[in-house]
């Protein structure tokens, strides 16, 4: 296709306003996808994504549109996230088009991932197409939205399009305003071939899967391909794009997007953000050829250990994670051993939805169970002899004794609610030690608070408390910031007098005791009973800061009798009771805590 004749945009939006619908529109306007092979929220192909409704990863998918000069477009467009922990996906999808489509719920509003994406895309200088999508709703308040987004991006109210994803309405404005208001890509076609790998998957049989944009230049089907950043060489065994289904071609040109089969089987040799060229143009002596300017590195928000739940099966969760890392850039692992869980990985993530989505991938796509640690921020530690550490797990966390200050991380959170709940924000931010910024009005009914914060109170269970002060209303997005002194403390769990290492974590001195208490009483609901009484302790150092204890369950050795003859019951009430102190002696008393408990304690239930 012409360059001049083709356009390449992403979706961006809030989670659920409605990003993977339009696409399923635009696909079906377009003859891309057959009426009846049309499912709903089509480019969730994985199977995880399609269950719950959400958007986890990217996707590309091309389409053709005659536009209304009669002209005959190639239309490259990239689904993408609107969840926080998916960001990553949706600035690599950003890099690689010229415009984007800014969708707004006609009956939510701008809300925090709005905004956040809106940034994200005029950073990159793309052009940005107004959206209002679910105009069918009759709670949809045209008007007011209209407004909001006039303020948020500075467009002229007619500007927007009005549409809805479920009907079809607007859909062929959108498609003629994507023609005539995002350039068309700028690459040049005479050049060495230079393309950007946003994205990528292994798959057994073809090996390793690029997802590239294509900036200059062509590659041929067969012609070999060098990677610039991990110097490997393959070659392009096939090529094409997704409709969303594969289809080959014979070449990929400049400005366009597709998938190139590297021939490469070992998969840290094609990594996201890296530039592919062909070896004779990159290999020659006189060579100028330059990597693009390729992706940030990503930074882990939390990191926490994966282990095997069967200890000699550490090389296939080597292989399951190393895969699952292929498709998600933002997922980061180095191994770790632990005296008690043996060898595992410990893993950097971008929160805790992400963290759920890689314990279910390794499970459904590898089959392998895991048991994962209480996830932990990164601590920065100074040692008193004057070392320095970054510290992301709690059990190589420094005695008190050797400990001189440690700092935490602190992110800058974006809370958009509505007025009337601002008071119920601002004293959930205090209880979590926020500091109050600014706020923002949209309107008079709706604002966004500017808060910072530690981010070991954002991660876990914040955004859930959000919901429930704002009735459901609020949103939130955060960005990390900087490195603040505080008192953190390693907060230990003990179960039968012995330590759950998987359920250390590290906290701020005055945490310790509100999270012990709370874990304590999630253990002691969750734990199955034993067959004697099991004790439950939250400790720092040698201090027991909350305690239980769940009774016995008493194996019933009375049952048989009928009579009552006292004598013969304390006999037989004895015999048990030594029993049990035998089976504790042989170290049988250990307890197996199930999986689902390590849920629940992570969940704070
Ligand atoms: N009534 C109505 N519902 C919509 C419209 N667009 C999307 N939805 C629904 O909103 C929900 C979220 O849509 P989805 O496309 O998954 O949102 P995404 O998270 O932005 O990809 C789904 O239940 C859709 O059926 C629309 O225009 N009108
Ligand atoms: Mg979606």
């Amino acid at each position: 296709m012409e360059q001049s004749r083709i356009r390449n945009f992403c979706i961006i939006a809030h989670i659920d306003h409605g990003k993977s619908t339009l696409a399923d529109r635009l696909l079906e306007i377009t003859g891309t996808v057959e009426a009846r092979k049309m499912k709903q929220q089509m480019l969730d192909t994985m199977e995880l994504e399609q269950e719950r409704g959400i958007t986890i990863k990217l996707q590309p998918a091309r389409m053709k549109y005659r536009g209304a000069d009669g002209e005959q477009y190639e239309l490259n467009l990239i689904d993408t996230p609107g969840h926080v922990d998916f960001n990553y996906e949706v600035s690599r999808s950003l890099a690689a088009v010229e415009g984007a489509l800014l969708l707004v719920d006609a009956t939510q509003g701008v809300q925090a991932q709005t905004i956040a994406n809106l940034y994200l895309a005029i950073e990159q200088g793309l052009t940005i197409v107004p959206v209002l999508n679910k105009i069918d709703l009759p709670n949809a308040e045209i008007e007011r939205r209209k407004e909001e987004l006039v303020r948020l991006i500075g467009c002229k109210p007619e500007e927007i399009i009005l549409a809805s994803a479920k009907t079809g309405v607007g859909v062929p404005e959108i498609l003629a305003r994507i023609i005539t208001d995002v350039p068309a890509p700028a690459g040049q076609a005479d050049k060495p071939f230079r393309a950007l790998v946003f994205d990528s998957k292994y798959d057994d049989y073809k090996g390793v899967v690029a997802y590239v944009r294509v900036f200059d230049g062509s590659l041929k089907k067969n012609q070999r391909l060098h990677l610039m950043a991990s110097a490997a060489d393959g070659q392009a065994l096939d090529l094409g794009y997704l409709t969303p289904a594969d289809v080959s071609t014979q070449d990929l040109s400049a400005g366009s997007i597709g998938f190139v089969v590297s021939g490469l089987k070992d998969i840290t040799s094609v990594r996201v953000g890296d530039t592919i060229t062909t070896s004779s143009d990159v290999l020659r002596p006189t060579s100028c050829v330059q990597p693009l300017p390729g992706y940030k590195k990503v930074v882990p928000m939390v990191y926490a250990g994966i282990y095997p739940k069967e200890g000699n099966e550490y090389n296939r969760l080597r292989d399951a994670i190393e895969k699952v890392r292929l498709n998600d850039a933002a997922l980061s692992c180095e191994p770790e051993q632990s005296t008690a869980l043996g060898f595992g990985f410990r893993c950097g993530l971008l929160g805790m939805l992400h963290l759920e989505i890689v314990q279910e991938r390794l499970r459904r796509e590898h089959d392998m169970e895991v048991i994962v640690t209480t996830p932990s921020v990164a601590y920065e530690v100074t040692l008193t002899n004057g070392e320095q550490k970054v510290i992301t797990s709690p059990l190589d966390f420094p005695e008190a004794s050797r400990l001189q200050e440690a700092r935490e991380p602190w992110v800058a959170v974006d809370i958009v609610c509505p007025t009337e709940s601002m008071g119920g924000v601002m004293q959930l931010s205090r209880e979590r030690r926020g500091e109050f910024k600014t706020t923002d009005y949209f309107d008079p009914t709706r604002a966004v608070l500017h808060y910072d914060l530690p981010l070991s109170s954002v991660i876990v269970d914040f955004y859930d408390k959000l919901k429930s002060v704002t009735s459901g209303y609020g949103s939130m997005n955060y960005v990390l910031i900087e490195s603040r002194v505080a008192p953190i403390v390693r907060l230990d769990i003990l179960v039968a007098d012995e330590k759950v290492p998987a359920l250390a974590q590290l906290v701020h001195e005055d945490e310790a005791y509100r999270r012990g208490r709370e874990i304590v009483d999630t253990l002691k609901e969750t734990l199955p009973r034993q067959q004697f009484v099991l004790k439950i302790q939250a400790a720092v150092g040698s201090k027991v800061l909350a305690a239980e204890r769940v009774s016995a369950y008493r194996k019933d050795v009375l049952a048989k009798m009928s009579g009552g003859d006292y004598t013969r019951k304390s006999k037989l009430l004895k015999k048990q009771k030594k029993g049990k102190a035998r089976m504790l002696a042989h170290g049988k008393g250990r307890v197996e805590i199930p999986a689902d408990t390590f849920i629940q304690v992570l969940r704070r239930s």
